[in-house]
């Protein structure tokens, strides 16, 4: 297990990808105390040079002894490596955050968001879940107002910018763009449809019960986070032609009536949330801004006329940072703080 020490050995395994390039940035620029890093990808990125504070690293494939003198390994390679690897790492001794959907809604796995459950790491028993990217900027901003109004039920739609699929899909987006500019045919390859100039009301495989999977993921994991099962939670997940940034419209209905400026009054204090929210000016949260940075936003905030107890908020975050290697960075973080 995890001992205290000045600097640890850490590895990324999926450091090729969108969210591994993220995480070596977030190391890098938190000045989280490193002492080695190995980087790991899949057989097509073996030998790649990646770099971290000036120095080249060669990417690794993984072995049954890769994660041997490992301290905290950091998934971001899909959650079939994270069935196969993550108990693999814990058995060399090593505590594993798993960005993936994998370990998620198991019950021996702690499901953390720092602001929101950073007391659940106390629990872990070797890996620690990262949780969708879409669900933790929502309870970013939903726990805060739990705690004053308890939350009944919500109702979220999400516009999940294409970077949430990839680099594959980020450069589809682009290639697409671009074809269609200049009156070429398109290759339609990630997703079912176009996505450039177009909305898809589609993440992740359908379900038998209508929903998707990103749908269900929002659903459960809140539950999970926010620690009550009451909460009757409702998803539309849509993927719009953004190359960065999620933003999700969000309905509440609460138990205790709490106003729009008792709402604006709480987000302003919650650790990880900044308010933008002056309509008179234009001003609310936009993906092109959040783009980048590591707090959540929100606006909009307005209550709904059309129940006694509700309100309506606009939420965008970086789906890349806080929704997924920030997240899984500062779980390291309050790991290394509690030893
Ligand atoms: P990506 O850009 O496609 O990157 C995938 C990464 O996994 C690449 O580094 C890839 O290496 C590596 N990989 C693939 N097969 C591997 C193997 N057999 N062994 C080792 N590494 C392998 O995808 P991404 O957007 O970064 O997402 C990666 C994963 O993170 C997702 O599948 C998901 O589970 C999770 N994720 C979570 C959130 C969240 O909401 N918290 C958001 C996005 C993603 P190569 O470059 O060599 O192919
Ligand atoms: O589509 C998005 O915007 C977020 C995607 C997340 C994702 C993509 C592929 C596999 C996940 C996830 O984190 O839930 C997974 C997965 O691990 O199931």
């Amino acid at each position: 297990m995890l001992k205290k020490k000045e600097k640890y050995n850490v590895a990324v395994v999926g450091a090729t990808g969108a969210v591994g390039n993220e995480m070596l940035t977030i190391l890098e620029e938190r000045e989280f105390p490193v002492d080695t890093l190995r980087l790991f990808a899949s057989e097509r990125s073996e030998g790649k040079v990646l770099h971290f504070k000036g120095k080249e690293i060669a990417v690794e494939t993984l072995k049954e002894d890769s994660f041997n003198g490992v301290d905290i390994a950091l998934f971001s390679a899909g959650a079939e490596r994270s069935k196969i690897w993550a108990p693999i790492a814990v058995r060399s001794g090593c505590v594993v955050i798993d960005n993936s959907s994998q370990w998620r809604m198991d019950p021996e796995v702690p499901l953390v968001v720092p602001e929101v459950n950073a007391y659940d790491l106390k629990w872990h028993k070797g890996i620690i879940a990262n949780p969708n990217c879409s669900t933790i900027q929502m309870v970013v901003v939903l726990k805060p107002i739990h705690d004053v109004a308890k939350i009944k039920r919500v109702v979220v739609t999400t516009f999940q910018s294409v970077s949430g699929t990839g680099k594959r899909a980020m450069d589809e987006l682009l290639q697409q763009t671009v074809d269609l500019l200049n009156f070429r045919d398109i290759k339609i390859q990630v997703y079912p449809h176009q996505i450039a100039f177009n909305v898809l009301p589609h993440i992740d495989k359908f379900l038998d019960n209508g929903y998707t999977k990103e749908e269900m993921k929002m659903v459960n994991e809140t539950k999970k986070i926010m620690g009550d099962y009451s909460i009757k939670v409702t998803a539309t997940t849509v993927r719009v032609p953004v190359f960065r940034g999620h933003s999700e419209s969000v309905n509440i209905e609460t138990e205790r009536k709490i106003t729009a400026d008792e709402v604006r009054e709480i987000l302003k204090k919650a650790p990880g949330v900044v308010v933008i929210d002056n309509p008179e000016k234009n001003e609310y949260p936009l993906p092109i801004y959040a783009s980048g940075k590591d707090e959540v936003f929100v606006g909009r905030i307005r209550e709904d006329e059309s129940i006694e107890k509700g309100i309506n908020m606009w939420i965008v975050a970086d789906n890349l940072r806080k929704g997924a290697a920030l997240n899984a960075i500062q779980i390291a973080e309050e790991l290394i703080k509690m030893l």
